[in-house]
This record gives structure tokens, C-alpha cells and sequence, in this order.
């Protein structure tokens, strides 16, 4: 059978959550402090997939302006029940357990019904045959008093049109002992309710395990060689496996769509582009599940080529508002207009629009004109860390200069160009050499250059490692945008194509 393209969904695309309906299926995935929030994916194959909306597309429905870094739009679970879509998500110290409905998933979706008292995330949403609505939970707590306590596993039954939570939470078979059981997700199939949950955390320990019982509260009996799938300890290239949710595929054999990293490096290892989706065939035995191993197969080149002849399109993200609100069209030129308010990329809310880089191995550039303010193009983890690299003009043409920030430091580097419009690049390889090396222990190098009237400045040629998964605090990924420090900053064009083949 023809593999999937893995990653499925490239880039910074974690949790990932799939319903089927009448042979189509959609997929949503986390994205925290960012606006447009829980981007919605469709395919009829399972092979190609196109965004086709976001969830969160009017701020207030997620209200991100003050949740802190590595908080916002956790982990969404979609799901289909008599012509209503519904996504259940949690907003850690924001707007808490929300439900969104929409009858097309392209969107509107609604305002969003909050589900006030349930502390926890990773909510899944299941009915039985009666129409009971339940959710099932993670039990961490990231708000109030006890927070960092975790209660395991939770289910409550709930009044979806109110937002009522119709009993105490109560716990749940909570696998087998490893740290943080997440991502809960219940399935009926043939006799039994199925209760799949992901634990050992979202880093190397990761894997998913399953329990089934009589019904959707229970009793649950665990899987007898649990996990079902977990990369840990293995040298696969496809590490951090877990967080999955399972889907009748095209072919009629049950999918798993999980989350995964790419590290790159030696023992230790760095993953650049962040979570991405990632998915695996899954077979019955004794009415168990088992998943297969989760193989690499990526797509050949990705190329994107924006050019500014209409509304910016739904890839487009900025950290806690949305795009529209942070950079203007102007079709008539083409042009992109971004205006700096006093906002730094360090700050909680830059002046930054960009999109998800989706090969490890990429090319990015833009065209500036610089001459009534300061910008250029970054590639930002999150307000600690990004690389950039930016033009200014001064009285004897144009300065440009490259920055890396991490925790506690920055450093930077200069040069000069002739006046007039500025390309700036921002490439990223993986280390030329492999050869065992220091050189080669790392993810990729990021390389930050600039060219004008034909003269060529390179100005830096940075460790990718600080921008990865393994080492940003925050659970986004890498993000490749343009953005205005200072005055007005006019872009014509953005590119972005890569591959990692
Ligand atoms: C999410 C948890 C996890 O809530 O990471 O890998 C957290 N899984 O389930 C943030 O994405």
C-alpha cells in the first residue's frame, strides 16, 4: 500500500484531532499565543490536505491578548454529530473549556460556549447512544491554587447549549503509571468503549495507551502490552510519538493521527519545525489496537510564493492578534504594509505576520522598502527565541543587520548595501557534513544574507538548535514572517520553498 505523506501536515501542526464525515476528513491542531487560532484541514484521500479555515478567527473567541507564552489553544479535539461540527479545546489561563460549533468547517464558527469549572486539558467530547455528552479529560491543573497538580485522567457529563457541568469530574483509568496521561479520546467500536490516552509527556517519553470497558464511564481494563505506540529509546527518525486520535481511513482500515518531531543532530537532537502531524495504520487483534510504527515519508519540494494581489489567505499567523490587524494589502501595488507600534520580536505581541516553516531544509526572502522605516524577515519560536534579519536606511545607503536571540543574550551583525529596495534571506540547511562532527550535532544552520543593486552581504550563519523543540520553552514551532520595528515598512512579495529530500 502507497505510504501517506509523513509528515501529514507539516510544520508546527501539534495535537492533531480527525473526524470523518460522509468521506471526507478534517483535522484540527494546537497553535497557543497565535491568531488565527486551530487551523481546520480537509481531505477526501487522507493524502492530500488543504486548510480550509481556522476556528478562531474573531480574537474573542480565544482571547489570547493576555494568556502568557506556551498557554492560548491547547489541544482541540473535532467532532461530528447530527450536521453540527464541534471543536472543545482549552485556553490555560484564558477563557478556559470552550465548545465552538460551525455546520460548515470552513467557518463562521460560534463565539464558543465555555464550559466554566472544568480545570483541566485536553478535552474530548463523545455522546452515548442516549445523547449524554461527555467529556474526558486531562486532569492537570493550569489555573487556580493547585496549579501543576495533576489529577489524571477526568470525565464529567456535560449540557452543551448551557455549559453546565452535569456532576463532579470523575477519574478515570490513567495508564500505566508514566507521567502526564493526556490527550484522552473515547471511541465506541463493536462491544466496547474505548479509552485512548496519551502518556510519558510530550517529549521523548511520549506514547499512547489504551484501555476498553462496557461503556463510556467504564470500568476500564488496560490494553494487556500497553503502549500501542511509543518511538522512545528507539533511533527512529520520527521521535516524540503520541497525542493521537484514531479515524476510519479511505481504505477502510482504522488511522492514527498523532504528533511528531524530526530531531536532527546526534544523541542529542533538535527538532526545528517544532510538533508536526504525523499519522500510522492501526490493526485489530482480539479486538485490541496496535499501530504501526510511525515511517518517514516526506513530500518532494514545498514552494509558497505570496504576492500581495489579494487578501492576505488563512496560513498567514501574528502572536495574539490577528494578521489583518497588523499588516495592510495594498493590491494595487502588491504590496504588504506593516506598520511598527513599539513592539519588538521580543516582545508579547510583535508586529510580525508570518507562516509555518514546513521543511527542515528551507529558502525564505522578501523585498523591502525601508525608506520610512526599520523591518525585515525573522523566524521566531517565540518572543525568546528568533533570528533576523533587517534593513535600515542611513545617509550612505542601506544597513542591514542580522540578530539571534536566545534566553539572555543576542548578538548581532552589520553591513552595508547600496540605497533602494533591499532582498533580505533567510535559509535554513541541514549541516552540510556527515562526517561525525561537532558541525553535524546540531538540527540545521540558519543563514541571514542580503542583497541590493546586485551587491551581495552575508552577514551571519547561525546553530538552528536554539530554535527547536527541544529547546524553546514554548510548544510552538518555527514560524518564517516579516515584521516593522520602526515607521512603515513595505513588502513586495514572500517566498518560502524548501524541501527535505
Ligand atoms: C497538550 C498535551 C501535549 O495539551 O502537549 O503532547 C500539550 N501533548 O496533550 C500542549 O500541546
Amino acid at each position: 500500500m502507497e505510504p501517506y505523506p509523513n509528515p501529514l501536515l507539516a510544520g508546527f501542526n501539534p495535537d492533531p484531532s480527525v473526524v470523518a464525515v460522509d468521506g471526507t476528513y478534517y483535522i484540527v491542531t494546537s497553535t497557543f499565543e497565535y491568531l488565527p487560532g486551530l487551523p481546520v484541514y480537509r481531505s477526501t484521500d487522507f493524502a492530500h490536505w488543504e486548510q480550509i479555515g481556522n476556528v478562531g478567527t474573531r480574537p474573542e473567541q480565544l482571547d489570547l491578548s493576555a494568556v502568557p507564552t506556551g498557554a492560548g489553544a491547547w489541544a482541540p479535539t473535532i467532532r461530528h454529530r447530527n450536521g453540527v461540527f464541534y471543536v472543545i479545546v482549552t485556553v490555560p489561563r484564558g477563557r478556559g473549556c470552550v465548545v465552538f460549533t460551525a455546520t460548515d468547517p470552513a467557518g463562521p464558527w460560534s463565539d464558543g460556549t465555555v464550559l466554566a469549572g472544568l480545570n483541566g486539558i485536553d478535552p474530548d467530547l463523545a455522546w452515548d447512544g442516549a445523547g449524554n455528552a461527555y467529556v474526558t479529560y486531562s486532569g492537570l491543573l493550569l489555573d487556580g491554587a493547585n496549579m501543576g497538580k495533576h489529577l489524571g485522567i477526568q470525565q464529567v457529563r456535560v449540557d452543551l447549549e448551557s455549559g453546565l457541568l452535569l456532576e463532579e469530574p470523575r477519574p478515570l483509568w490513567s495508564g500505566t503509571g508514566l507521567m502526564f496521561p493526556e490527550a484522552p479520546h473515547l471511541y465506541q467500536r463493536g462491544e466496547y468503549w474505548y479509552l485512548m490516552i496519551a502518556e510519558g509527556g510530550t517529549e521523548r517519553g511520549h506514547g499512547v495507551s489504551i484501555a476498553r470497558g462496557p461503556s463510556p464511564e467504564g470500568p476500564f481494563e488496560a490494553h494487556p502490552s500497553n503502549p500501542i505506540l511509543s518511538a522512545r529509546s528507539t533511533t527512529r527518525p520520527v521521535q516524540n510519538t503520541g497525542h493521537g486520535d484514531l479515524v476510519e481511513g479511505p481504505d477502510g482500515q482504522t488511522l492514527m493521527v498523532l504528533l511528531g518531531v524530526r530531531p536532527g543532530g546526534g544523541t542529542r537532537a533538535f527538532s526545528p519545525l517544532g510538533r508536526e502531524t504525523f499519522v500510522t495504520r492501526v490493526e485489530w487483534v482480539n479486538d485490541w489496537p496496535i499501530a504501526e510504527p510511525v515511517s518517514l515519508a516526506v513530500r518532494s519540494a514545498v514552494t509558497d510564493s505570496v504576492r500581495f494581489d489579494g487578501p492576505l489567505d488563512n496560513r498567514w499567523i501574528a502572536v495574539r492578534r490577528a494578521p489583518e490587524s497588523v499588516a495592510t494589502v495594498d493590491v494595487s501595488r502588491s504590496e504588504l504594509r506593516i506598520v511598527a507600534d513599539g513592539s519588538g520580536l521580543s516582545g508579547p505581541s510583535p508586529a510580525f505576520i508570518g507562516r509555518r516553516q514546513l521543511t527542515i531544509a528551507v529558502q525564505s526572502s522578501t523585498t523591502v522598502d525601508i525608506s520610512r522605516g526599520v523591518g525585515g524577515l525573522a523566524v521566531r519560536y517565540d518572543e525568546d527565541h528568533h533570528y533576523e534579519i533587517e534593513a535600515r536606511a542611513t545617509r550612505r545607503g542601506t544597513l542591514v543587520t542580522a540578530r539571534a536571540s536566545v534566553p539572555g543574550l543576542c548578538q548581532q551583525w552589520s553591513g552595508e548595501l547600496p540605497a533602494g529596495p533591499v532582498t533580505l534571506h533567510l535559509d535554513a540547511a541541514r549541516p552540510a557534513t556527515a562526517i561525525f562532527s561537532t558541525e553535524m550535532m546540531t538540527s540545521d544552520h540558519v543563514s541571514l544574507w542580503a542583497e541590493a543593486s546586485g551587491q551581495e552581504v552575508r552577514l551571519a550563519r547561525i546553530d538552528g538548535r536554539y530554535l527547536s523543540a527541544e529547546t524553546a520553552a514554548s510548544f510552538t514551532g518555527r514560524v518564517i514572517g516579516l515584521y516593522a520595528t520602526e515607521g512603515t515598512v513595505t513588502f513586495s512579495g514572500f517566498d518560502m520553498h524548501g524541501s527535505d529530500l
